[in-house]
């Protein structure tokens, strides 16, 4: 009950959607101001088909869903467009495309996120309940996140169908699809194993497909794009780096499963319950002695609080908090050589203004 919102926000107070937002206060307020007209451009779309009930429907779905997060990977995109455009290029209309494209990243992930939140059996998200644990939402949320995922390419048709890049922005959201729910695959293929057959390569694979390339290679390579960068070679050389910045999130985000205080991340974690092939149940079962190992095996991947918190408990005898606490600085200062070092056309700037938002995050 406490994290039941009213459906219907304010267009114009848009205070409360920004207190999860990480960008500075200017660029979210520039992005989250262009929010409106994207619903408002949706929800004419949708009544032009005279299904004035489902448009009704779909702007709920909008507004419950696609602004809430950190907004991280909009932004990126719109910083990462200022970047790369030449200075010619960045008039009024081409920065409002950009904004375009950023809330059409955030429109692919609200498609993952309420599919996600079925298949995990979540409860919480973005400090408020999962839209398809709403009283009046269930299993409809599957078509609502379709109807999200394809907003995304009215917009894209409207906005972006007379510019040279748009085939090239198409694929790319097909392609990056395609990627991630092959690594959804894996994550759901892979928790129905054991969890002594857990490894580091079987994570990496998981990850890599399920996460890094949605997070942070699609809002760059977009927003390149939009810039007009052709050169095959800077993608590739974004793609390796980005790579390991998206392995490095996700372990964040397995930490924060299991340790993050659901009040700072939103979202009340569900990784040991669903028995799901963790960083944290990766490293456990690497550090275990075989009577740890056992109880891994009895306990993990059952819905029973006791059992979870046993599992909990484990973590902490092997102090895989401390652990995690160097590792993560140990890959911060890793990923920033490598942004550092990287080859011509590389976004360094951006890229290293969005790994230290990542730097001890709670969130
Ligand atoms: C993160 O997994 C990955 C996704 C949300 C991508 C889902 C992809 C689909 C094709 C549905 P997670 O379950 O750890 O995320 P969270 O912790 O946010 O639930
Ligand atoms: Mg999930
Ligand atoms: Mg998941
Ligand atoms: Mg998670």
């Amino acid at each position: 009950k406490k994290y039941q919102r009213p459906f219907s926000i304010c267009r114009n107070n848009y205070v409360s959607i920004a207190a999860r937002a990480t960008g500075s206060k200017d660029e979210s307020k520039d992005f989250l101001a262009v929010f409106p007209e994207i619903v408002h451009e949706l929800t004419d779309a949708a009544n032009s088909l005279e299904t004035r009930q489902a448009a009704e429907w779909f702007t709920k779905a909008l507004e419950y869903n696609v602004p809430r997060g950190k907004l991280n990977r909009g932004i990126l995109a719109v910083s990462t467009y200022k970047q790369a455009a030449k200075a010619e290029q960045q008039t009024p209309e081409n920065l409002k495309l950009a904004h375009y494209l950023g809330w059409c990243i955030e429109m692919l992930q609200s498609f993952f996120l309420l599919t996600d939140d079925v298949m995990d059996g979540s409860t919480t998200r973005r400090g408020q309940l999962c839209w398809y644990k709403l009283e009046n939402v269930g299993l409809i949320a599957l078509n609502d996140a379709l109807m999200i995922e394809n907003g995304m390419y009215v917009l894209f048709h409207k906005h972006f169908r007379h510019l040279d890049c748009y085939v090239d922005l198409l694929d790319l959201f097909h392609q990056i699809t395609f990627i991630t729910t092959m690594g959804q695959s894996l994550d759901i293929l892979n928790s129905n194993k054991t969890v002594s057959e857990f490894n580091i390569d079987v994570y990496n694979s998981i990850v890599a497909n399920k996460s890094s390339f949605y997070t942070f290679y699609l809002p760059v390579a977009a927003a390149l794009h939009l810039a007009g960068v052709t050169d095959r070679e800077v993608f590739a050389n974004c793609r390796a780096i980005i790579l390991e910045m998206g392995n490095f999130f996700q372990i964040q985000d397995d930490f924060l499963d299991c340790f993050g205080d659901p009040e700072v991340t939103g979202k009340v974690g569900t990784d040991i319950q669903d028995n799901k092939c963790s960083w944290l149940a990766v490293k456990c079962m690497e550090q275990a002695n075989p009577e740890q190992r056992a109880i891994m095996e009895e306990c993990y991947g059952q819905n029973d609080p006791e059992k979870v918190a046993r599992v909990k408990q484990l973590y902490e005898e092997l102090d895989l908090a401390s652990y995690y606490a160097k590792f993560q600085e140990d890959k911060f200062n890793q990923i920033k050589t490598q942004i550092e070092q990287a080859h011509k056309g590389v976004p360094k700037a951006i890229l290293l203004q969005a790994l230290q938002k990542l730097h001890q995050r709670q969130s």
